[in-house]
């Protein structure tokens, strides 16, 4: 299997960290793309995903799996046999499913336009508008406040363990560095929880 990323793009990272923690990822082979060169961009790989964006999953069979949360599936439903990460029964699986969307929709999104629009990264094929990049940047930060609240009461994200939601919600709160927004001293929560997800190895893959 091939995976073709960008090692420093947030989306390929939360692949890696799923699979890391199966105890998988040794089982793939990472093609670099570099983004900003628009190596994502060529017919080639267009015909691997048709929406130009990384993860793309490409299996021994020549079959291309894009969209990190599709990867997560496929790996999931493919290796019964390691960690449950999206949901063992009907009610687990629905609250990771909730918070995985609440955290793609409130939270990663804003984040990738905030950097898109302030930081001008793809300018070459979008038009940065500053003020809604800003305004994105706010709803990163009211996102860091939800959690903190959450995480007050509960030590994972959902279904009282480790799972895809954590994953998802720890890579944004580390891709929101590039919009500057940081947890705050007052956000303790928020840190006990990072700090816990910051230790585990997949953290560093
Ligand atoms: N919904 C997609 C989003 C993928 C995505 O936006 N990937 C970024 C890298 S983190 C990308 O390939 N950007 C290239 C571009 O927009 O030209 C997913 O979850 O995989």
């Amino acid at each position: 299997m091939k995976l073709y990323e960008m090692a420093i793009a947030p989306n390929p990272r939360r692949v890696r960290m799923f699979m890391a923690e199966k105890g998988l990822l040794d089982q793939v082979e990472r093609v670099e793309l570099d983004l900003q060169k628009g190596e994502n961009l060529t017919p080639e790989f267009i015909t691997k995903n048709p929406m130009k964006k990384v993860p793309v999953l490409e299996l021994d069979d020549g079959t291309c799996i894009p969209e990190t949360m599709a990867i997560c599936r496929f790996v999931e439903e493919s290796h019964p046999e390691t960690m449950n990460l999206m949901g063992e029964t009907p009610k687990e699986k629905a609250e990771i499913e909730k918070w995985t969307r609440w955290i793609e929709f409130y939270f990663f999104l804003p984040t990738g336009m905030a950097f898109q629009h302030l930081s001008g990264y793809f300018k070459d094929r979008m038009e940065p508008n500053e003020s809604w990049g800003l305004n994105c940047k706010n709803d990163v930060e009211k996102f860091f406040h939800k959690l903190n609240k959450h995480l007050a009461d509960n030590e994972w994200i959902a279904a009282n363990r480790f799972t895809v939601a954590d994953i998802n919600a720890f890579c944004t709160v580390e891709f929101a560095r590039v919009v500057d927004v940081r947890i705050k001293d007052e956000q303790t929560h928020l840190q006990r929880w990072f700090d816990a997800m910051k230790s585990r190895p997949s953290a560093d893959v």
